[in-house]
């Protein structure tokens, strides 16, 4: 297996990767014997513990997906043909992105990794990797710097450029990060900006419910693999990928394994991202006000459960695509309802600055387009606000994890109109078209004073349920 040059690169070798990609293309080297489409796995900023932990033990792990607690398959892994944590010292990541053999990029860096402001059309010189790769792309720091380095190596030694494909829950995932690169090349090296242009960066939709490993998973899932294996990542039966064909130096036939091969995902994306995970950050934060732990618990909840259906209503009139939404939602009640994977909701509520806007937020556009007002979405976002007190009702508390985390502290306000003016002066967060809405912010504020005043559970289950009355 070590001799296997691979010929993708991976950068964010984290556990949805593991239950995701990875299991994709162990199903095509499966099926077909061909090992050219190994993976090398690189994580550049946090989690050397795990490439250390793969390293050592030779790059083979086991996926355990759950239909019920009694009922799960295990597929073996041994994809991954090496990995790399490029923390300091990014040259080796850096010579396997030149590697001729190289021809395909994966990433999933998760939505703050694209280093972009929510509009997607500038960089975010708050991010520290951005600001200094601005600055100097000598020892690049960030994923879009360190893609311009690569591409410019590859440019200069005549080797035939890769393909980017992105595989994070972001709109227009490909163009995103074609964006950022390009924004860097405009400043760096002007003279790259054409092949930048030219090259492919396709735009993908991944769907699997994937949760942090936890130790109790762990030794749960020794009933499925035989033996404790901290490498372990449980997951769901459940896995879509659909991709827009559009690969300039080969790819997988990976279609016969269950991909989706498509000209627009856009449809996809906008489906899963404001349905499955717009639901899910709605169950995050009014779960976690509620005092639940996990996405199964929330979604359990009657007053949550009705909530979500309400948010399914007013989000999918804005949804176009040629899926069934019915059979979709009710799909997607019962995948949240998996309580064997333990999915806790401080892992959903993370990031928030970085996710609402394509969840929530584009939807409440799209809806005013048609003369309609988002009264949940509005809620959902009154209990965001809510959540970045720290504080839940009758005296839970709570991190709050975001990129943002400073910028958001001092927006807080006991006065609800304070608050909002502060949020939405915030640069880049909410899109023009949201934050211009007069109807939405005064239901943002009627929703928000609201949820604030209660002291206890039974008062915010009340105010969720005046919504869906
Ligand atoms: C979740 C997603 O953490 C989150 O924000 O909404 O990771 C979700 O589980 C996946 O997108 C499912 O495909």
């Amino acid at each position: 297996m070590s001799e296997t040059v691979p010929g993708i690169v991976h950068i964010g070798l984290g556990a949805f990767h593991r239950a995701h990609q990875a299991v994709y293309l162990q199903l095509y080297f499966d099926r077909t014997g061909d090992d050219s489409w190994h993976i090398c796995a690189a994580n550049i900023r946090s989690n050397q513990t795990i490439v250390d932990a793969f390293q050592k033990a030779g790059h083979c792990y086991p996926v355990v997906a759950y239909e019920t607690e009694d009922a799960a398959t295990v597929t073996d892994v041994r994809i991954l043909s090496s990995t790399l944590f490029a923390g300091a010292d990014k040259s080796a990541l850096l010579q396997r992105l030149i590697d001729p053999a190289t021809r395909l990029v994966t990433l999933t860096v998760t939505e703050k990794g694209y280093g972009l402001m929510s509009n997607g059309e500038a960089l975010n010189q708050d991010d520290p990797a951005i600001a200094s790769d601005v600055q100097s792309i000598d020892g690049p720091t960030s994923v879009p710097g360190l893609l311009l380095a690569a591409i410019r190596a590859r440019v200069l030694q005549r080797v035939a450029p890769f393909t980017v494909l992105s595989c994070d829950n972001l709109p227009h995932n490909g163009r995103r990060v074609q964006t950022a690169v390009r924004l860097l090349a405009e400043r760096h090296y002007p003279e790259l900006v054409d092949s930048i242009q030219a090259m492919s960066f396709p735009s993908s939709m991944v769907d699997r419910i994937v949760p942090a490993v936890t130790d109790e998973a762990i030794a749960k899932s020794v009933r499925w693999v035989g033996k404790q294996d901290s490498l372990v990542v449980v997951t769901e039966q459940f896995s879509q990928w659909v991709v827009e064909d559009n690969f300039s130096n080969g790819r997988p036939d990976w279609e016969a394994d269950g991909v989706t091969m498509v000209d627009d995902v856009e449809p996809y994306e906008t489906m899963k991202l404001r349905l499955l995970n717009g639901a899910h950050s709605l169950l995050a934060y009014a779960g976690l006000l509620l005092g639940h732990a996990t996405v199964d618990q929330a979604v359990n909840d009657p007053a949550l459960r009705a909530l979500v259906l309400a948010y399914f209503d007013e989000a999918r009139v804005v949804v176009k695509v040629a899926v069934d939404l019915d059979e979709y939602c009710n799909a997607l009640l019962k995948r949240f309802a998996n309580n064997s994977l333990h999915h806790k909701l401080s892992q959903i509520a993370m990031d928030g600055s970085q996710k609402l806007p394509q969840r929530w937020l584009r939807g409440v556009i799209d809806r005013r387009k048609q003369g309609l007002d988002s009264p949940v979405a509005a809620l959902a976002l009154a209990c965001w606000m809510a959540h970045l007190r720290g504080a839940g009702v009758q005296g839970a508390s709570y991190p709050i994890n975001d990129p943002l985390e400073e910028s958001l502290k001092q927006c807080v306000d006991d006065e609800p109109s304070a608050y909002v003016t502060k949020l939405m002066a915030l640069d880049g967060l909410v899109p023009p078209g949201c934050r211009d809405d007069h109807v939405f912010i005064a239901q943002l504020l009627a929703s928000f004073s609201r949820v604030r005043g209660c002291a206890t559970t039974s008062a915010v289950t009340l105010v969720l349920a005046d919504a869906t009355s």
